[in-house]
């Protein structure tokens, strides 16, 4: 028993998210709960703009979700390109503990949504349209490294490279069990029918009670092709440190294209059973929150290979 729990997450959003997971996890609640509560937060953020309502939308103008979640039994939940929803995150829940199923896409999912009571609206707020209407005049598709540190100003953009972050989220409750969630919109202006690694379980997010949890975040393709958050876990079941594991994880993709590693970002972020976390990116500007009982709003600057 580990009496000490924690949770970790991306980006500068990660703080607040954490926040709300610690309400749960200062009451001894189990992790599950708490990364569920916990992404909620960017997903109802209607200033973040890439997970959750106020996302932008695909090239077609949908706003289309991906999300998963895993326990600690191993038990995973998943949707991707579901509309309509604010918490795909909840949906990926139900999936999980009231389907035979791991996985539900684009209508199936939001059919399974209402039939549990979910509520459909439009999450395609003025502000993701007016960047989407502007990246139409273009079309041009290249994602910018780290866009999500800047607050977004379509006006102000040199062209129209817009792009994307995602909450991966892990956490250790008090009985010392591990769970994670991960959600996002996907990439800006993504191809329709596109699904990145956030919601497929071991390439945005893999959890092993015995060991430990990593998730990413940054372009998905690349982080599919690698299975990346598994490699991070088995990584650490070999000895690695979380950042070790993280950084052999990132090297991957480098040792395999760098060149387009050069142009793009992926970042993993891990925990190990005892509590201890790391993170790697292949470039710089990838950060990271930490919630435990010592450090309420941590926010770690990643390392980087660049
Ligand atoms: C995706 N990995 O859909 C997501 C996007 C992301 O920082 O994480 N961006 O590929």
């Amino acid at each position: 028993v580990l009496d000490n729990p924690i949770v970790i997450s991306t980006w500068d959003f990660g703080v607040a998210a954490n926040a709300a997971a610690w309400d749960v996890l200062k009451n001894n609640g189990r992790a599950l709960d708490a990364v569920e509560k916990g992404v909620h937060v960017p997903e109802a953020d209607l200033n973040n703009q890439s997970v959750g309502k106020g996302g932008f939308p695909d090239r077609d103008g949908k706003v289309t979700l991906d999300a998963c979640i895993m326990d600690e039994f191993g038990n995973c939940g998943s949707v991707a390109a579901l509309e309509n929803i604010v918490h795909p995150i909840s949906v990926a829940r139900l999936v999980m503990e009231k389907t035979p199923h791991v996985m539900l896409v684009g209508e199936g999912a939001l059919k399974f949504a209402r039939q549990q009571g979910f509520k459909e609206e439009n999450l395609l707020t003025p502000k993701s349209e007016k960047a989407w209407k502007e990246w139409l005049k273009k079309s041009e598709y290249k994602p910018e490294i780290n866009v999500e540190n800047k607050s977004f100003r379509p006006d102000k953009l040199p062209g129209n490279k817009f792009n994307h972050d995602t909450i991966g989220m892990l956490a250790i409750d008090a009985k010392g069990n591990l769970s994670g969630a991960c959600t996002t919109s996907g990439m800006a202006f993504k191809m329709s029918g596109r699904v990145g690694d956030s919601p497929i379980i071991g390439a945005g997010l893999y959890v092993d009670n015995e060991i430990g949890g990593a998730t990413s975040t940054g372009v998905g393709e690349e982080v599919i092709r690698n299975v990346g958050s598994f490699l991070v876990v088995e990584l650490m079941r070999q000895g690695y440190s979380p950042e070790d594991a993280c950084k052999e994880a990132v090297m991957r993709i480098i040792k395999k294209k760098p060149e387009i590693a050069k142009e793009i970002q992926v970042g993993f972020l891990a925990i190990n059973k005892q509590g201890k976390y790391g993170a790697y990116a292949i470039q710089k500007g990838f950060s990271f929150a930490v919630c435990d009982k010592k450090d309420q709003s941590l926010l770690i600057k990643g390392k980087s290979y660049y």
